[in-house]
């Protein structure tokens, strides 16, 4: 199949060490012999051995636009499977985009965004969860978040698909099989030995299921909310979190009156995206009620919730309240100002609360690891970050996978009620099309420009 060839920008726009111009298609190597001059000798670039670099220079007609070092890799041992070549120059934005232009102008065209993977896809190097993967390693905001992608890239996903698929055409094989020539294949006590099957297929499913709650946090964060009365110390712990000083600390009351987001990653590689509000209290001042009702609002949206109390100051209805608003939520209860004289203690709120409580004292830098290994513990029951297992992240896996097991729930059904077994072949092979979705088969194009639109330029 002849399909035209494409260059972009690989490296980030910006100044930087090096700059990467890549090339992928037919006609990559005959572009590359138009713009390269080599330091010395006269040999085409084309005609070199596959995946070798070379030394020279970037040339429009008689004018050096930069030195160079250009890759040759031929197809189809490339990431496209394409003939591809790669132009290392001086990563400057002009120069760059100077040699973009070039080759531009020399027959290719420009890539859209994810293209080159999209062409490993279609050309069938990778399947479409691998390529997904690649976006996530890029976007990956944690090191767990990276380690999971990079399973999912080298085919942890893929392989699990690929053996419940097996497994299914198989056992619908079988079944077309007896049910063709019933002479010599015997259903007879095949429903009991299939629906063992499709237990075993099942359990499989409804594991990735339920690790996809941890995929998604691992890949966007826990969204976390702080919450409590004014001056308890909300600002200080945001700013302890995040090592610098973001959020206005002071000692008036109600100072933040807006809430303040942040992304961050602790010591444990756990990503909180992490909203410091207006503190809550009883007010007329309307600016501070508009950030209190936020304050509520975004407490009930959030995963977590961290309520900071000042234990030098007694509790009042503004705390019963916001006792109230967290009941059903997860949260963690800090007792801040330790290092204070207590009006409060443990006790009087374990009395009133089953959330967990710490003691801490942000000015003294205590109880904050305690706080960040409880919300390791409360998020993730394993530990995820030796985890051996796949995690998975992307919510168009996790449809197809719920489809699946509906599919199989009903042919365990169809065989409890005592079914014709043609009738457990549709939903066998239904659950086998839900699988194929994830891994892009059949895919339209639609789905395919959705996924790959998200991707950067040059990838
Ligand atoms: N003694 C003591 N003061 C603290 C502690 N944490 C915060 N503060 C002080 O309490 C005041 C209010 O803190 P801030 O973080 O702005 O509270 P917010 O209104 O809840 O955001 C500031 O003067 C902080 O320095 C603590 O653990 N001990
Ligand atoms: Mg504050």
């Amino acid at each position: 199949m002849k399909t035209d060839t494409i260059a972009a920008i690989a490296t980030a726009m910006g100044r930087g060490g090096i700059g990467i111009i890549r090339i992928s298609g037919d006609e990559a190597f005959n572009i590359i012999d138009r713009i390269y001059r080599p330091k010395s000798g006269k040999k085409q670039l084309s005609k070199k051995k596959s995946h070798t670099i070379h030394y020279g220079f970037i040339a429009d007609g008689e004018e050096i636009i930069d030195e160079v070092m250009v890759s040759i890799m031929k197809a189809p041992n490339t990431y496209t499977r394409e003939d591809v070549a790669e132009i290392n120059c001086h990563g400057g934005i002009t120069v760059t985009r100077k040699i973009l232009e070039l080759v531009l102008r020399n027959g290719a065209r420009l890539a859209e965004p994810g293209e080159f993977t999209k062409r490993a896809f279609l050309n069938g190097r990778i399947d479409l969860s691998q390529a997904e993967a690649v976006c996530d390693i890029i976007n990956a905001g944690n090191e767990i978040a990276l380690k999971n992608s990079l399973k999912q890239l080298r085919g942890q996903e893929l392989e699990i698909i690929k053996g419940l698929r097996d497994n299914l055409l198989r056992d619908t094989a079988y079944i077309e099989a007896a049910i063709d020539d019933p002479e010599h294949i015997s259903l007879d006590g095949f429903s009991r030995e299939l629906h063992e099957h499709v237990e075993k297929y099942c359990k499989i499913i409804e594991r990735l299921i339920t690790g996809s709650r941890s995929g998604k946090l691992i890949k966007e964060g826990i969204k976390t909310v702080i919450l409590g009365k004014p001056n308890v110390g909300k600002s200080s712990l945001m700013n302890l979190l995040v090592r610098e000083d973001r959020a206005i600390v002071t000692d008036i009351a109600g100072t933040t009156r807006d809430t303040l987001e942040e992304t961050i990653v602790l010591e444990n590689n756990i990503t909180l995206k992490i909203i410091d509000t207006a503190g809550i209290r009883k007010t007329d001042d309307a600016v501070e009620k508009i950030g209190i009702e936020k304050a509520v609002r975004m407490a009930r949206e959030a995963d977590l919730v961290i309520y900071v109390l000042d234990s030098s100051t007694p509790i009042d209805e503004n705390d019963e309240s916001i006792l109230s608003l967290i009941e059903d939520k997860k949260a963690i209860l800090l007792l801040n100002k330790s290092d204070l004289e207590p009006r409060i203690t443990m006790d009087d709120i374990r009395k009133k609360t089953n959330h967990p409580i710490i003691s801490t004292s942000f000015t003294e830098r205590k109880g904050v690891d305690e706080l960040e290994k409880m919300i390791m513990e409360m998020f993730f029951q394993e530990n995820i970050t030796q985890s051996e297992e796949i995690f998975i992240t992307s919510e168009r896996h996790v449809e197809a996978f719920k489809n699946a097991l509906e599919a199989l729930n009903m042919v365990k059904e169809s065989i409890e009620g005592g079914m014709p077994e043609d009738l457990y072949t549709i939903d066998l092979m239904n659950a086998y099309e839900e699988l194929g979705r994830i891994i892009g088969e059949n895919a339209g194009e639609d789905l395919i420009n959705m996924i790959f639109a998200e991707f950067c330029m040059g990838k």
